[in-house]
């Protein structure tokens, strides 16, 4: 008896050179598990976007929970999570930082562009999301040079309640890749959904898992590319492998999908 090929034809990387509705519906609806965006911005946006980059202090995660270290430019919900609620350091932090883009000398709003160019196929604008009536941070900057633990995020678990205001159907995680490493650096998303059970796994104090956690599921990989995005499902488990040769330096936001079908994100 020789063994079966066990693979879901539904469990992929779809590539498309924009974001259509029907891509976004394909995400929400399960019939991939990420969309693939190449030259999603220019090279040129893209060096101007590392220019200032370059001249920023990233700040690091908190260091027990986040390990391997992962450097971060913004503020981020997951930094501001106490008893699955949102503290109100997150706002004060918000109202003392302005808006990032400014921070950093840039000359336009790349969240902005961002969202622009996610929405332009879609019904409604994408717009960043509120909660109480207060906008969230729309995104941040990241640096996994030594990747990220095998983890899923889903605001339907780590917060009680709607996190953001609206009835939220689906959740996105958006990455455009703006440096990337020659070595390694890969996305590795598993066919592996949270259960009770996973919870054995959980490596002491952190977001993350042993890799042990995703069993004998399936995954797929991708390798990051410079200017292109990435949205993928979150609430599979996945993961980013260390890297090395160069900084590997993306934007990112969660995307949530409402009710009425609008997208609203948040960093
Ligand atoms: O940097 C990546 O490729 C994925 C990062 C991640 O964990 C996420 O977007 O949720
Ligand atoms: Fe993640």
């Amino acid at each position: 008896m020789g063994t079966t090929a066990s693979h879901d034809p539904l469990f992929r990387v779809v590539n498309t050179d924009s974001f259509r509705r029907g891509d976004i519906a394909d995400l929400a609806a399960g019939r991939c598990v990420a969309v693939k965006v190449p030259g999603f911005i220019s090279q040129s946006e893209c060096d101007d976007l590392l220019k200032s980059l370059t001249q920023a202090e990233f700040e690091s995660y908190g260091a027990e929970r986040v390990y391997p270290q992962v450097m971060r430019f913004g503020i981020a919900v997951s930094d501001f999570r106490k008893a699955n609620r949102l503290s109100d350091g997150y706002w004060d932090a918000l109202d003392a930082s302005g808006e990032i883009w400014q921070q950093l000398g840039m000359a336009y709003d790349p969240f902005a562009v961002c969202r622009e160019r996610l929405g332009a196929d879609l019904p409604a604008p994408v717009e960043v999301g509120t909660a109480g009536g207060r906008a969230f941070n729309p995104g941040v900057f990241r640096e996994p040079n030594g990747g990220f633990q095998v983890h899923f995020d889903d605001a339907r678990r780590e917060f009680d309640g709607d996190l953001v205001d609206a009835h939220l159907v689906a959740q996105f995680a958006f990455n455009l890749y703006l440096s990337v490493p020659s070595l390694g650096g890969e996305t590795v998303m598993w066919r592996h959904l949270w259960e009770p059970a996973d919870e054995e796994y959980r490596l002491p104090n952190s977001y993350g898992y042993a890799e042990d956690v995703v069993r004998e599921a399936e995954s797929v990989e991708t390798k990051p590319v410079s200017c292109e995005v990435l949205l993928l499902n979150p609430r599979y488990f996945h993961a980013v492998r260390p890297s090395r040769g160069a900084r590997r330096i993306s934007l990112g936001f969660s995307v949530g999908l409402t009710d009425t079908g609008q997208l609203l994100t948040w960093g």
